[in-house]
């Protein structure tokens, strides 16, 4: 590491001059950028190797997290924090002339990722390395990650990412350590001397797996993990046996791309399963190379593969990675020439799985004809686990028919991939409490019966170090000088400033932060964007995924609720506010893309109104990522959490948000019930029906929207503006289907039903807003309470009971 400033200060100005041969004085941000990102690169992969043949080659047990998103956001400023040389560096650089945030801004973000499951995994690396536990990333390097969304005529347009195309400074391409994958052909059986069934693959097609290593430095730099991203290549030997094949030039070329195009990019979409046939490609891609990799690992320690869950566990993101089961089994059985049952227990005791949903349309299932075609002995597999365990289940549960239709593996032509999942693993969590009780008493109840040991909750964390200490360095310095440095290394200790909720001198400086930072991104969003708001409104902050459950049309009505209110009284009393909107909807998912357009169309109509200037601001982000939410978070004085309870598993953003301390708006669902227990219900606004309310309406058919339309004036007043002639419409027929949604179609995520607690809820939050003390207090009360919701818990969790994974941070 670069031991001093000056040191530093050399090794830059060199970089600049031996790679892009330039001197500082006209090096611009962006060449700031490739040096120092290369320079810290370096710093980095002299202790890599090195940090791995000490540490993790020794290590007890190493744990592979398989994931197909990885949503990383940038790594330089998170690298210069874990080094911890961020401040020595920051300062060498103004020397010389430039702004460390400016740079940062020059890199782009690894967006491979949809929203939650991506960023919690990104988190847990962060976590695991800082930690000193020997757990890595296994994931898929796509081309193209999440789409850019660019905001046209209120639309949202998808441009493709092209995060690749300055180079992606933080990989390291190791082609020697390259694995082949087959696709297709046929299985044929043999008997052999042993008497039994022996299989092998034949007629297939390869493909080569080529990983590419991004380090994944663990807080204090102590710890050094890896990432590894498989991208898709034909091996030299393809190209050669095609242009055999193939008597066409470009036949050979399209089929060569054809292979390739199976990392090209990141499925969009984060709820609707639409049974792609190239998503199957991408899900077995990982996880056999990922497999294949891990078993060769275990290899070099000579032991017998009974051993292996002793040394590797296999956790798998959701059902995303669920082939890693058969894929295991693969290998034992044909490969190794392992008996069923041993291969069998292996598996089981290696594998453990999180579940992320309960959104039915979310749950993965494959046309076994699909699966059969694709990988065949994979389901061959898949089928002789799906018809032992349905013998298992008649054993115990003779006769019963009912319940092993309900849990078999495979039926109906498909094969459930959470019941695969389930079955195949020692372990399978939920990601709230109340997530985990819904996947007990309702959504998994018959396997719950079934298999109780295996079901347990690992509430979900965020990384402090990143969405703290980076994003919001004001902050952090504050609750340093209050409670000492402690509660870095240990985020629980951040209850300490629950000491200083009377303290005039801290309660100022929690308002003076905040309306810092409030500042800072205004300026930001006038400078890069062109868009004006006042850092003196409350700033309202609404960024996720767009999803009819996470309702962002619920604030969209009642900001629409506001103006009317406005507009008939103009003496209405509201505290200023600017309601800020980041979120990407799937690219078909259509009411989605309606919602934002009538946002942006609603941001029109009330941006340009001068009754409402200096009341209501409207702002819809374009292109949300990890990126903008570092910078608006610390920003937020409002975190609106309002799905319809039971929908939202966790929510992460809740917690990002509650730790930079603004104060949640929101229902009882997911882990905003954590939040609450936490923080107390004087320090969080709460509204809206309960989970299991919402559950019970869902069991009895529903509810009449129109009878809420009909009674509430308030409400009717806002939905009829998305039909009627309206400053919204303009005579046009729009916003007709999701008029359409909320009354012909019964409104399925209770909108208007829990709009009026809503607009109370709101109501009293601009009230309070006013009233500055007492609002740094709950401000205060959410940033000291939000130490449980540190990923390092969530990871140490996952560690001690699932996992069986040390710290390494005592082995030298
Ligand atoms: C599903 C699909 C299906 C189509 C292809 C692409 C794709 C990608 C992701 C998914 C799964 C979505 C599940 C998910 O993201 N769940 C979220 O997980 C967060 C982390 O646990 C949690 O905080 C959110 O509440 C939950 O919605």
């Amino acid at each position: 590491m670069f031991s001093d400033k000056k040191e530093f200060k050399q090794a830059f100005s060199r970089k600049l001059r031996t790679e892009l041969g330039k001197e500082v004085h006209v090096a611009t941000d962006l060449d700031a950028y490739r040096s120092l990102s290369s320079l810290v690169q370096d710093e980095i992969l002299e202790s890599w190797k090195e940090n791995y043949e000490q540490k993790h080659a020794q290590a007890p047990k190493q744990m592979y997290y398989f994931s197909m998103e990885f949503l990383m956001g940038r790594l330089l400023g998170n690298n210069l924090l874990n080094m911890q040389v961020l401040e020595m560096v920051e300062e060498g650089l103004n020397e010389l002339g430039f702004s460390l945030s400016k740079i940062e801004d020059n890199e782009t973000d690894a967006g491979l990722g949809n929203g939650g499951l991506g960023r919690l995994a990104a988190c847990f690396l962060d976590s695991l390395a800082s930690l000193g536990m020997a757990g890595h990333g296994m994931g898929l390097r796509y081309r193209y990650g999440m789409f850019d969304q660019r905001i046209v005529k209120g639309h949202q347009v998808e441009v493709p990412d092209l995060w690749l195309n300055h180079g992606f400074a933080w990989e390291v391409r190791r082609p020697e350590e390259a694995i082949e994958v087959t696709f297709g052909g046929y299985v044929n059986s043999k008997k052999g001397k042993d008497g039994n069934l022996h299989f092998s693959h034949q007629g297939y097609e390869t493909l080569r797996a080529v990983p590419y290593d991004v380090p994944v430095v663990g807080y204090e730099g102590e710890t050094i993990n890896t990432l590894r991203l498989w991208s898709a290549e034909p091996s030299e030997q393809d190209i050669l046996h095609l242009a055999a094949k193939y008597d066409d030039y470009h036949n050979m070329l399209h089929h060569q791309r054809k292979l390739e195009s199976i990392s090209d990019f990141l499925y969009p979409d984060d709820s609707t399963e639409e049974g792609k046939q190239l998503r199957l490609k991408q899900e077995y891609f990982l996880v056999s190379a990922g497999v294949q990799h891990a078993v060769r690992q275990f290899e070099q320690q000579d032991l017998p593969y009974q051993e292996l869950p002793k040394k590797f566990a296999f956790h798998i993101n959701d059902t995303h990675p669920a082939l890693v089961i058969p894929e295991l089994m693969r290998i034992l059985l044909d490969e190794k020439q392992l008996g069923w049952k041993e291969a069998w227990d292996i598996t089981t005791a290696a594998v453990s799985y999180t579940n992320h949903t309960t959104l039915s349309e979310a749950l993965e299932t494959w046309p076994v004809d699909m699966v059969r075609n694709l990988m065949p002995r994979i389901c061959m597999i898949i089928e002789e686990i799906n018809e032992r365990f349905c013998k298992s289940l008649w054993k115990s549960y003779p006769e019963d028919f009912e319940r092993i239709a309900h849990l078999a593996i495979v039926a109906d032509g498909q094969v459930k991939m959470a019941h695969l999942s389930v079955v195949g693993s020692h372990s399978v969590n939920g990601v709230a409490n109340l997530h985990t009780e819904i996947l007990k008493k309702r959504e998994m109840k018959v396997f719950y019966e079934t298999f109780p040991e295996k079901f347990n909750n690992k509430t979900n964390g965020i990384t402090h170090r990143r969405w703290l200490m980076h994003a919001n360095k004001p902050l952090s310095h504050i609750i340093s000088e209050a409670i000492g440095s402690g509660w870095k290394e240990n985020p629980a200790e951040l209850k300490q400033l629950m000491q200083f909720r009377d303290d005039s001198v801290m309660l100022d400086s929690i308002h003076r932060v905040k309306q810092q930072n409030k500042e800072h991104f205004s300026d930001w969003l006038y400078k890069d964007c062109g868009i004006l708001v006042d850092p003196e409104s409350l700033f309202d902050v609404h960024i996720k995924r767009l999803h009819g459950y996470k309702r962002q049309l619920l604030n969209a009505l009642h900001i629409l609720h506001l103006y009317n209110e406005i507009k008939s009284n103009r003496d209405f009393d509201l505290t200023p506010r600017t309601f800020f909107f980041g979120a990407k909807a799937a690219p078909g998912y259509y009411f989605a893309k309606k919602v934002i357009k009538l946002i942006n169309t609603i941001a029109d109509v009330v941006n340009h109104d001068p009754d409402v200037q200096d009341k209501l601001k409207v702002v819809f982000l374009e292109n949300y990522s990890v990126s903008l939410a570092e910078k608006i978070i610390p920003a937020a004085n409002i975190s609106e959490q309002i799905s319809t309870a039971s929908k939202e598993a966790s929510g992460t953003g809740n917690m990002k948000l509650m730790m930079n301390g603004a104060v949640t708006v929101g229902t009882m669902d997911g882990a905003n019930i954590e939040i609450y227990e936490q923080v107390g219900e004087e320090n969080i606004y709460t509204f809206g029906l309960r989970p299991e309310e919402v559950l019970k309406i869902y069991q009895d058919g529903g509810y009449l929207s129109k009878d809420v339309y009909e009674q509430e004036e308030r409400v009717r007043k806002a939905v009829d503006q998305l039909v009627h002639y309206s400053p919204i419409t303009k005579g046009d027929k729009e916003f007709r289907d999701i008029y359409d949604a909320l009354l012909l179609h019964n409104d399925e995520y209770f909108v208007l039903k829990d709009m009026p607690d809503y607009i109370r809820a709101q109501q009293k939050i601009s009230e309070d807003y006013q009233q500055t003390r007492q609002w740094s207090q709950k401000s205060l009360a959410n940033i000291a309470q939000s130490g449980l919701f540190s990923s390092d818990r969530t990871i140490k969790e996952y560690a001690d009971d699932i996992w069986g994974l040390a710290s390494l941070k005592t082995l030298t």
